[in-house]
């Protein structure tokens, strides 16, 4: 039998506001007492399934020393980490701060190679374990939905998994049933991750990353299932935090996998009771004063222990007049809470039905970036180019991301993309292709006209 560990979304240098700095650490403090759960529980192995940074380049040397601490913890208790990289931590190049832990000899990446428009994806087999673990990364753009959905995968060396435990890991949302609403729009349907594993493979489980909710919360026999974030990376983790332990009451964990011949058991266990999640709700009235708020904040938070880390949203209501006190607020309470260093707040705005709660957009503004960019460009394209953004889509996807290094190389090699990309679209033939890319180079340069595709094969 194969005991497994599947963590995933850790997102470590999160939460990089001053006024969250609380959040901050506190996720630094739950990636160490991961790693001790992990350390206690001796398993063969851990899967981690993406998003281990915020951002590609994580922005605290003290978070990466902190992972690389915690990652030769593991490596000296000899239970190996196999992790794939998620859409936050790939470059635009397609490199992660993971090849470095990789070289390092702190972690184990399943390989993958972009050839043409396939994504070769290799296991790492492990004899002694009987195990192989392929590795389907998140991209930048959500590309991997559209391998996927094209069925674009391309499993190697399967004689060589064939007759051991099969594991296949991925970043991407799924929509599988029961997930939240806040995921759907972005999902991709079940059958399309496992209608593209090679007849003759069964996978015996599905480690999934990207869905920050821990999925399923109480279903054993599954073998396929996000273990969820940690802590998560904004505030709209934190409501789910809330709605976890307000719906289901429990908390943020981990995921422990057993495989044998027969079948897969999959247990959410979530051992994590940080931050407290608190709600405050708080009606203005013009007769009140700012102080009269914030000793009522303030004295809610009285019995707070200062051993945990506590995440408090303040709901306020305000008629639209009074808006203007909620920034006073936020600053008193700042200066006050200051001197716990345990608390963080978050204060959201309704005002006659207007929801004016700044972060919560950005925080939407930028979960729709990196989600949804790819219908936004679409939209675009399809304003400007009609019928031909489709060509432009397609160029998009496919210029090569990942596989260049240097501005030149990225040059040439899409240009030469391009080329082979609208001969084809246009059915044209090399000679034509030749012609065509002297006009391309020379005429956008002109009077500032840049012109569309069809203009430039004319
Ligand atoms: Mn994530």
């Amino acid at each position: 039998m194969l005991s497994i560990i599947h963590v995933a979304d850790f997102h470590i240098s999160s939460f990089l506001k001053f006024k969250d700095k609380s959040l901050h650490d506190l996720n630094i403090k739950l990636f160490k007492l991961i790693i001790d759960r992990i350390i206690e529980e001796q398993p063969d192995l851990v899967l981690f399934s993406g998003d281990l940074f915020e951002k590609p380049l994580p922005a605290k040397l003290d978070d990466i020393k902190s992972v690389m601490e915690g990652l030769i913890k593991l490596r000296e208790s000899r239970i190996p980490f196999y992790a794939i990289p998620g859409s936050h931590d790939m470059l635009p190049d397609g490199s992660s701060y993971l090849e470095i832990l990789e070289s390092a000899n702190l972690l184990k990446m399943p390989k993958y190679t972009i050839k043409g428009r396939i994504l070769e994806i290799k296991p790492i087999v492990d004899e002694k374990l009987n195990v192989a673990v392929y590795g389907i990364p998140g991209f930048k753009r959500n590309l991997e939905q559209k391998y996927i959905l094209e069925r674009r995968i391309k499993f190697t060396e399967v004689d060589r998994a064939k007759g051991k435990s099969i594991i296949l890991m991925v970043h991407t949302s799924l929509n599988l049933e029961g997930i939240p609403q806040r995921y759907i729009k972005q999902s991709i349907p079940k059958p399309s991750i496992t209608s593209i594993v090679p007849p003759g493979l069964n996978v015996n489980y599905y480690a999934l990353g990207h869905v920050h909710r821990p999925y399923p919360i109480t279903l054993k026999n599954i073998n396929i299932a996000y273990p969820g974030a940690p802590l998560g990376r904004d505030w709209n983790d934190i409501y789910e935090t809330l709605e976890l332990t307000k719906v289901y009451g429990r908390g943020r964990g981990f995921r422990k996998v057993k495989i044998d011949s027969e079948r897969t058991i999959s247990e959410f266990i979530d051992f994590i009771d940080e931050p407290v999640v608190k709600e405050l709700n708080i009606e203005f009235k013009p007769s009140r004063s700012i102080d009269s708020y914030i000793r009522d904040i303030l004295g809610e938070m009285r019995d707070y222990s200062s051993d945990k880390v506590y995440a408090i949203v303040i709901n306020v209501k305000a008629p639209i007049g009074e808006v203007n006190k909620v920034a006073h607020i936020e600053h008193e309470l700042q200066r006050k809470i200051k001197n716990f260093g345990n608390i963080a707040f978050h204060i959201k705005v309704e005002s006659e039905g207007v929801s004016l709660d700044e972060e919560r957009i950005i925080a939407l503004i930028s979960d729709f970036k990196e989600i949804n960019a790819r219908s936004i460009e679409e939209e675009v394209l399809r304003k400007v180019l009609g019928e031909e953004a489709n060509i432009a889509m397609r160029i998009l996807d496919e210029l090569p991301y990942g596989i260049t290094h240097t501005k030149r190389e990225f040059i040439e090699c899409a240009s030469s993309k391009i080329f082979q990309i609208l001969a084809e679209e246009f059915g044209l033939k090399e000679e034509e292709e030749k012609k065509n890319s002297i006009i391309v180079e020379e005429k956008p340069r002109r009077g500032g006209k840049v012109g569309t595709i069809t203009e430039w094969l004319t």
